[in-house]
């Protein structure tokens, strides 16, 4: 292995935590208790030592092209996360700095994960579909030390990606991250690129953490960054503290009937806050059970996993529901040790929810949960009713929900209206997003949802609607004032409206409607044109508009007779009834 010494990081910058009265109160209620996730991975990887922890694929493991599946006891996670700890600390990380998390559903995502949970540095969870400008922004706003990446996985060049973002980070005069590549890529490298050639001694002595909070108390220190969909602009980063998310994950456990019995599939992104801890990937480590990586998400993959290794829970979102209730009227495949389906991330329409029982004969947990903290779930003594058509209720009692109409006022109850929140594991403010910050939160702490929902006499909500300036794309969010911004800067673009327009595939489809200059020319096809705009752009590519319109005018928004919102909508609705 090359090693590059990376160079000096800041230390995590500041911002809106939970202030202490409220701190004070959950520590109280036993809901914040002192363990980091470094001792959560430790004490687990002991308890559990002898049971099956992970089953995947992994890069490393694999001779040829095709990836090997590994099986790890707990106590082999280990191994593997004090190797990991090792590769990330030769590459220059130190306890406290920033590492860009970006692999796909493989063995070496949770070497990695735990890995900087040991050492105590701060993952960013990014996706692999994330692309340059993505990570340049990520790269830029937390000073990572470290990039981790997998080459050969899936048909796609990071090193090429981290050349891109990386020549523009120095360009502006910063230090980029240091890359390192987990798959054993065999190919030429750059002096700040880090390969992994082969397995090196796991890291027996931790060094000590270090407090970014300011608090006492490490287990009240930002563990980790997780991200947003965001409503302005790019992806928001979410500080999440160890204390607060493991009480979330415990809870959800506890809700969820997790147990050292589950074998839970991980078919969606790994990094996902779904995937991580409702109840997710933490959630079995903390009760002992085995996950089960699928390493694409199609029915057939997923299908054989759960029959080979009698897989007992899976989370989807909904249009890969509609992909599984599908495949399995045309397959009957052998899914009787399947007992939970979760599905989550984006609204479920209850005709779809009603085959679930029926078709995958597994019970059905309605999820409603956002990475900046609150979680809803249908719970198992629910009626069938208010499984079926609500998307659940929190899980704690000191989950706070106001629901408000457009003028900040409540609502009477039953009536549909703004969701906001504050509780013991919802963020009070972005990392270092002051401005965004004033909108996104009231003064009282409170976060905007951005979604609309009814709350039943019950408690259970019911997400009607949304008011966030957001399309959510098969549980993908995506701004769309990014997406604007990013079209404005086309050569020949006067104005540009992004729209989310109704699929039945995947919920929402990004569309976009283009205002010419006078004499511009998209050629023949302006859907392509742009497309390869954006891709050159280094926009990820679910980010990217799939239909294209062309309009010399766009309704009055010139002498701002109608705001944007109502423009995107009145575009979508026209967009929806027109065949492309
Ligand atoms: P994020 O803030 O990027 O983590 O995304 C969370 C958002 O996803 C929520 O605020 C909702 O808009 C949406 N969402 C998550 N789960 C559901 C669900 N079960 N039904 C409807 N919308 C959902
Ligand atoms: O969409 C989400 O962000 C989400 C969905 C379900 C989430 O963060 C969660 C559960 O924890």
């Amino acid at each position: 292995m090359t090693s590059t010494m990376g160079p000096g990081r800041s230390p995590l910058a500041d911002f809106p935590g939970i202030p202490e009265e409220f701190a004070q109160k959950y520590r109280e209620a036993g809901y914040w208790i002192d363990e980091t996730l470094q001792e959560f991975i430790l004490a687990r990887c002991r308890e559990f030592s002898e049971r099956t922890a992970v089953i995947a694929h992994s890069a490393r493991a694999s001779e040829a092209s095709s990836l090997a599946t590994v099986t790890w006891t707990y106590a082999q996670l280990e191994e593997e996360a004090r190797r990991a700890a090792r590769v990330l600390a030769d590459a220059g990380a130190v306890p406290g700095d920033r590492v860009l998390l970006q692999l796909p559903n493989t063995a070496e995502y949770m070497a990695y994960m735990c890995g900087c949970f040991l050492l105590g540095v701060v993952p960013v969870f990014t996706l692999p579909k994330h692309r340059a400008m993505d990570l340049c922004q990520f790269a830029r706003k937390t000073d990572a030390a470290a990039h981790v990446v997998c080459q050969g996985a899936e048909d796609f060049d990071y090193l090429d990606l981290y050349r891109r973002y990386a020549g523009d980070l120095r360009a502006e005069g910063l230090v980029p991250p240091v890359l390192v590549e987990v798959g054993g890529y065999t190919g030429e490298v750059d002096a700040d690129v880090v390969v992994v050639r082969q397995s090196p001694e796991p890291l027996a002595d931790l060094p000590a953490p270090v407090r970014n909070r300011g608090s006492e108390r490490l287990s009240e220190n930002v563990a980790f960054l997780q991200l947003s969909g965001g409503t302005t602009g790019i992806s928001k980063l979410i500080p999440r503290t160890h204390a607060d998310y493991l009480y979330s994950v415990r809870e959800s456990d506890r809700i969820c009937g997790v147990d050292q019995e589950t074998v839970m599939l991980v078919a969606l992104p790994a990094a996902h806050n779904f995937t991580m801890s409702s109840p997710g990937i933490l959630g079995v480590l903390h009760a002992g059970g085995s996950l089960v990586f699928a390493a694409d998400p199609s029915p057939q993959t997923s299908f054989g996993l759960i029959e080979r290794e009698r897989v007992t829970m899976a989370s989807l979102v909904p249009p890969l529901l509609q992909a599984w209730i599908a495949s399995a009227q045309r397959r009957t495949p052998d899914l009787g040790s399947l007992e939970l389906i979760q599905v989550g991330g984006a609204k479920l329409a209850p005709s779809v929810a009603e085959k679930v029982v029926p078709i995958l004969g597994a019970r059905l947990q309605q999820v409603f949960g956002m990475a900046e903290g609150l979680v809803n779930y249908t719970r198992d003594s629910d009626p069938e009713e208010v499984v079926l058509t609500t998307q659940g209720r929190p899980i704690s009692p000191e989950d706070e929900i106001v629901i408000l109409d457009d003028d900040d006022q409540p609502v009477a109850s039953g009536e549909a209206g703004h969701l906001l929140t504050r509780g013991p594991y919802t963020i009070r403010g972005y990392y270092l997003e002051e401005k965004a910050n004033l909108f996104s939160f009231t003064e009282e702490g409170y976060y905007r949802t951005g979604d609309i929902v009814r709350r039943h006499p019950d408690g259970h909500l019911e997400v009607t609607g949304r008011a966030k300036d957001q399309i959510n794309r098969a549980g993908e969010k995506i701004a769309v004032d990014e997406i604007e911004d990013i079209a404005l800067t086309a050569d020949g673009v006067a104005d540009a409206v992004v729209v989310g327009i109704a699929d039945e595939d995947v919920g929402e489809r990004v569309g976009l409607v283009v205002m010419p200059q006078p004499g511009a020319n998209f050629g023949s096809d302006p859907r392509s044109y742009f497309r390869t705009y954006f891709r050159e752009q280094g926009v990820a590519e679910f980010k990217i508009p799939e239909r294209v319109e062309i309009r010399a005018s766009l309704p009055m928004t010139n002498v701002g007779k109608i705001s944007r919102r109502h423009l995107r909508t009145a575009l979508a609705k026209d967009m929806a009834t027109t065949r492309p």
